[in-house]
């Protein structure tokens, strides 16, 4: 008992120095005897040593390497340093991804070497972002609980055994058609009929299980459909919302698999990054929940078209209905209530959809990135 006192007491000082409150030091006396795992007093003691370093030192897990990829390393990397933002993903990168710091092969749903990295490179942020999306996963359930569901289930374990800060978005996907749908507040009835809204239930109540029952500093934001420049739409039921710049400025002409007037919530990436930001560095105290809806706008395709059309006249725009897209869509909000993460911890974006098509216009027509995701 007094090492496992002084390892606290070191544990508690450090992580007051970086602005963390005492719920990690919690995890880490906690975790000798309650651990979910078997987790022995060696592992609660590399869980302490995370509070020598300055600044987190982040593990990014994501499928989707394109959308990690401008979602989160780039300003994580200029926060907080390149070396302390390690990327990883079972599949092999770009060179760009490769080269702009430090990637490492990882299976969330391998236990052990999900621990090897997480001891060996002293990680003390985990922000998780493998999954397989609603689309998608309706076409391979089977994958998608294994990737949504069991390694989930190793991610809070390898959290809550090291003492780590976890972030696990969440959706509007996490709702469903008995949901109210316009607004949805954070707390309502959710019964999602996708294996990818019911994995992100999962998500959110297993993360907030853990954080009650093991202190675990989990933190969740549930996402809007999220438009991207930087990266191919990833076989969500927003990703028409990416698409139809892709493809007018490629051929002047799109077919949408959504009805015109399908509203969704929506955000722009960047806010998206600054938003997953802000949560993982507010004050635990600020936090009066795990789980919040965040969002910025909310439109139709008609109406992102119209837009879409103010800078482009000829654009052509068709409806071909998709559905199993259009089922999904038709059961998810229309409108997100985010006011609890605008009073808790600040949130306000800065993206509406003149700005969000104004950019992805520039961002899409310059040469270098057509040539890319091309
Ligand atoms: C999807 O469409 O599946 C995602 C989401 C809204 O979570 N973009």
């Amino acid at each position: 008992m007094p090492v496992i006192r002084a390892l606290s007491t070191v544990a508690k000082q450090a992580l007051q120095g970086f602005g963390c409150e005492c719920q990690p030091f919690t995890i880490a006396v906690r975790s000798i005897s309650f651990s979910p795992r078997q987790v022995t007093s060696d592992a609660s003691f590399h869980s302490v040593s995370f509070s020598e370093t300055a600044h987190p030192k982040v593990l990014i897990t994501g499928k989707f390497l394109g959308q990690t990829f401008s979602l989160d390393v780039v300003s994580c990397r200029k926060q907080f340093g390149n070396n302390n933002v390690i990327l990883s993903d079972i599949r092999k990168p770009p060179s760009h991804v490769f080269h702009s710091g430090p990637f490492i092969y990882s299976d969330i749903l391998d236990y052990k070497n999900l621990r090897e990295i997480v001891v060996n490179n002293r990680i003390t942020w985990l922000i998780h972002y493998s999954a397989l999306l609603s689309a998608v996963g309706e076409a391979n359930v089977s994958l998608a609980r294994s990737v949504n569901i069991t390694g989930l289930h190793n991610i809070l374990d390898i959290a809550a055994e090291h003492g780590l800060r976890l972030f696990v978005p969440s959706t509007i996907g996490a709702f469903g058609p008995t949901s109210p749908r316009n607004p949805t507040p954070d707390l309502c009835v959710q019964r999602p009929r996708t294996i990818y809204g019911v994995s992100k239930v999962h998500a959110e109540l297993m993360g907030e299980y853990y954080h009650h029952r093991y202190g675990l500093d989990f933190r969740c934001l549930r996402y809007p459909g999220i438009i991207s420049a930087d990266s191919q739409p990833g076989g969500g039921t927003t990703d028409y919302a990416v698409q139809i710049f892709h493809d007018a400025i490629k051929t002047g002409k799109f077919e949408c698999n959504l009805k015109p007037d399908t509203r969704l919530p929506m955000m722009y990436i960047d806010d998206c990054l600054r938003a997953t930001l802000e949560v993982m560095e507010a004050p635990a105290e600020s936090l009066s929940m795990r789980t919040y809806n965040i969002n910025a706008m909310s439109f139709t395709p008609e109406e992102l078209a119209t837009e879409v059309q103010k800078h482009m006249p000829d654009v052509q725009v068709t409806y071909k209905v998709d559905h199993v897209r259009q089922a999904i869509a038709d059961s998810w909000p229309q409108n997100f209530d985010d006011s609890n993460a605008r009073k808790d911890w600040g949130w306000k974006h800065d993206y509406d959809l003149p700005e969000l098509v104004q950019t992805m216009l520039n961002f899409i027509g310059s040469d270098s990135r057509v040539a890319r995701v091309n």
